[in-house]
């Protein structure tokens, strides 16, 4: 080949990268969209006359890939975790005393930015070249999306290497969005083809996310802003500001309202100043993201099961509206609880169309008074139920009707009944068919088995044509069968069954999710799944052993407990072994990897704890150690490695300094925690 071509090819990759990055990232072209398209038609002549130019990260690569068959699935290496929610000033002012008392000291900065309303996303770049990219998924696991993701003009498909060296392999975490005015013009767009809109801009990033050909997505107009880190080696960081300084020296584009190492008061001013701007950004943000600048005080604060110690989101306040209630109609849940719901006269509501909203139960409508043709108050919080919040009393016309909750389930017509003590009326009919449909639903949501293309109509024909009557019927199903059905083509069929299948495989704390069983919601299922290596052993365990698992509550392990001791439970359970679904775990796997790779200098050491800590309760000590793969005992003896003494330690203290072994204060312990590798 000719080498001129071959460095022609390398400069017109070179270029437009950088002019792609200057419309895309810095949103300042320095061409012609015309000028570009020139040079990309070169380039793309010459890389299909010699495909050996064509490398992973050339410019022609944002195209779009064949399609896939589905998704795969991949272990975040690091779990990518959601934010606690604060609602108020004193929330905010709760977290930064619980921070500075955490941390012994007096002073944190933070680093704050708005909080974007799109998709979470997770890339992978290795010696500085996209490799993968993930969606967040339950945060330990999410879909790969790689091809999807290349399309996405202000994602770096290789880091920019002029100012900083790309370390041997770092994650990096952002927001994929659609700006408002991409999002207009999509929907026109739509709307011209005869194709349903999208509800908002975060649903149509999701969906075009969600392509199996990446080639509709590379059509869709997204965007991404970077702001989280996960695995990283080669490369260190001592503040968050300077991590996403460092992100823009690699190409990504970062947020440019983001405020770098300022105090919490100043964070509470500014939480002000975005709520201000927010009608004025051409992207939906929910809220401001609050993070502790230090990255060495984020290590020492650590993590919960779902959300970071060091970070939260300070959401804005729910917008309301008002709208009337036309009627109100008895919804039937998945454990037979009957649900007043409010059909109201449309509304805009914070951005999305609201015609329903929760009345809670029987009590509630009488303690709010709402009679059906009231003129009501709603709100809408992010992703939560809308919510009537009262009546306008003023004005009422005197033809409002009472409200009464029936007495037969309005589905099976069962008598229904409400516990003495409890606010909720029940169809205690198991076999109700609007149980059924809930429960299936549930089994197959998004935190559950996550099939794909099984929405609300089509579990209710299923059920109501006794295709499925439990959970394993849905893994027999056939493509026949379901292309016989009402508005389901071949196709959509086949990827139904296509969907099915795929789901078959498992993790535990989704199967557990899944199943339904009471307070098992999914934070509960994670903790099962990190305690129990698989389901046998957690079927047979004790209510003791599972009270004993720190966050469960006794709630959770009496349902838990309950639930395995039903014979027709054990019976679904086998059943659906039985269809081929098979369960992993690595939520257990992942806490045996971290206890063998730490290199801590607690892991693999016995420790007792004495006295009274003040910073952390002694269960919060024992855990912290657990998790580095410590052995917390209660006796010191000859093989006692360290003994934490906090104030008030007496005999074991003493018994200690006897035997020669290293005596720890608290304050030993934080520190050692939060830096305690063998270096
Ligand atoms: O903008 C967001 N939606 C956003 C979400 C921004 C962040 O900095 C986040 C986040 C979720 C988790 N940081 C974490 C740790």
């Amino acid at each position: 080949m000719d080498l001129k071509i071959k460095e022609e090819a390398r400069r017109l990759q070179k270029e437009l990268t950088f002019h792609s990055r200057q419309y895309h990232v810095l949103d300042d072209p320095l061409i012609s969209d015309h000028e570009y398209d020139m040079m990309l038609r070169r380039l793309k002549e010459i890389e299909t006359l010699f495909p050996e130019l064509s490398v992973e990260d050339s410019p022609t690569k944002r195209i779009g890939a064949p399609p896939l068959e589905s998704f795969e699935s991949a272990p975040h290496t690091l779990p990518m975790l959601s934010l606690d929610n604060a609602f108020s000033d004193q929330d905010i002012t709760d977290f930064h005393n619980r921070i500075l008392k955490n941390l012994e000291t007096k002073k944190v900065l933070y680093t704050v930015e708005p909080k974007l309303d799109g998709v979470a996303v997770e890339l992978r770049y290795e010696e500085g070249i996209l490799v993968r990219a993930t969606t967040r998924g339950d945060g330990f696991r999410g879909e790969v999306i790689t091809d999807n993701v290349r399309t996405i003009r202000s994602v770096p498909l290789r880091l920019d290497r002029d100012k900083k060296n790309p370390p041997a392999l770092i994650e990096v975490r952002g927001e994929v969005i659609i700006f408002e005015k991409d999002f207009q013009a999509l929907n026109r767009q739509r709307l011209e083809k005869g194709e349903s809109l999208f509800a908002n801009p975060r649903n149509a990033a999701a969906g075009s996310l969600r392509q199996l050909d990446s080639k509709i997505t590379a059509k869709r107009p997204l965007a991404m802003f970077a702001y989280g880190l996960g695995q990283v080696q080669g490369m260190d960081f001592n503040t968050q500001a300077e991590f996403l300084e460092t992100l823009e020296a690699f190409g990504f584009r970062v947020n440019p309202h983001i405020r770098k190492g300022i105090s919490l008061k100043e964070a509470l001013v500014f939480y002000g100043r975005l709520q201000e701007m927010r009608p004025d950004l051409d992207y939906e943000i929910d809220g401001m993201v609050i993070k502790v600048d230090r990255i060495d005080m984020q290590r020492a604060l650590g993590e919960k099961i779902k959300s970071p110690r060091w970070a939260i989101a300070y959401k804005f306040p729910a917008t309301q509206e008002t709208s009337t209630i036309n009627d109100i109609r008895v919804q039937v849940g998945r454990t037979g609880t009957l649900t007043p719901v409010a059909e109201l006269a449309p509304v805009r509501v914070g951005g999305v169309t609201v015609s329903r909203a929760t009345l809670h139960n029987e009590d509630e409508i009488i303690r709010k008074d709402i009679r059906i043709g009231d003129r009501v108050l709603v709100v809408r919080a992010g992703d939560v139920i809308p919510k009537v919040v009262k009546v306008i009393d003023s004005a009422r016309t005197g033809d409002e009707k009472e409200f009464c909750m029936p007495r037969f389930c309005p589905v099976c017509n069962s008598p229904v009944s409400r516990l003495p003590d409890e606010a909720a009326v029940k169809c205690i009919n198991s076999g109700c068919p609007a149980q059924l449909k809930e429960r299936i639903r549930h089994f197959v949501s998004k935190k559950g088995f996550d099939v794909d293309g099984l929405g609300k109509k089509l579990v209710e024909l299923l059920v109501d044509k006794d295709l499925v009557k439990d959970f394993a019927d849905l893994f027999s199903l056939e493509q026949s069968t379901l292309a016989a059905l009402d508005r389901m083509g071949e196709k959509s069929a086949q990827n139904l069954v296509n969907a099915i299948r795929h789901a078959k495989r498992v993790s535990l704390n989704r199967l557990l999710f899944a199943l339904g069983i009471d307070h098992t919601g999914e934070n509960a299922a994670m903790l099962l799944a990190r305690e129990f290596p698989g389901l046998p052993e957690l079927m047979d365990a004790d209510q003791l052993r599972l009270e004993s698992i720190h966050g469960l509550g006794e709630k959770g392990s009496t349902a838990i407990t309950r639930f395995f001791s039903i014979p027709e439970n054990r019976a679904v359970i086998q059943r659906l072994l039985g269809a081929g679904v098979e369960i992993f775990n690595d939520l257990y796997r992942l806490k045996e990897d971290s206890r063998e790779e730490q290199d801590h200098v607690f892991s693999a050491k016995t420790i007792v704890l004495t006295g009274t800590l003040e910073t952390m309760t002694r269960d919060e000590a024992k855990t912290a150690l657990r998790d580095l793969g410590a052995k917390v005992t209660s006796t010191v003896s000859s093989k006692t490695d360290f003994l934490i003494a906090g104030a008030k330690a007496g005999s074991k203290l003493a018994k200690a300094k006897n035997l020669n072994i290293t005596v720890l204060e608290e304050s030993d312990l934080i520190h050692m925690l939060a830096h305690g590798k063998r270096d």
